[in-house]
């Protein structure tokens, strides 16, 4: 069910702390780690805790939890000194969404070009 915890969902793992991951920031609602195949110097992911499929999921039944998770990715451009930097919801495989546990991205330190691929 939307915003339970997922047995086989990676990120709730993360959440629960039973795989590792490098956290950068944690707040009560929020988690934010370092991606484990970074495509900038900076690419973290800002997660909700709670399990919610995708970044619609999370609008739909969670409005002020997709809030904290857009504070919680200024927050960490802020705390890696970034003026400028990208943040990507990836949602539907065909977007390139792989980890169904809605995250946001946030990439920078490192020219971005637009459109993105
Ligand atoms: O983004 C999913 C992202 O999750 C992708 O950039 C890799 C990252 N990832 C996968 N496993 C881990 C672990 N264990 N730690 C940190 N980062 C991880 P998507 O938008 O779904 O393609």
């Amino acid at each position: 069910m939307a915003g339970e915890p997922q047995d086989d969902c990676l990120f709730c793992k993360i959440v629960a702390g039973t795989i590792p991951a490098t956290i950068v920031r944690e707040t009560e609602t929020t988690v934010a780690f370092r991606d484990i195949n970074p495509q900038a110097p900076t690419h973290v992911l800002v997660i909700p805790k709670a399990h919610y499929r995708d970044a619609a999921e999370l609008a739909a039944h969670a409005p002020e939890l997709a809030a904290d998770v857009l504070r919680e990715s200024a927050a960490v451009a802020d705390e890696d000194k970034l003026d400028s930097y990208r943040t990507v919801f990836n949602t539907g495989s065909g977007a390139g969404q792989t980890v169904w546990h809605a995250h946001a991205h946030v990439l920078g330190g490192r020219g971005l070009n637009w459109p993105p691929g």
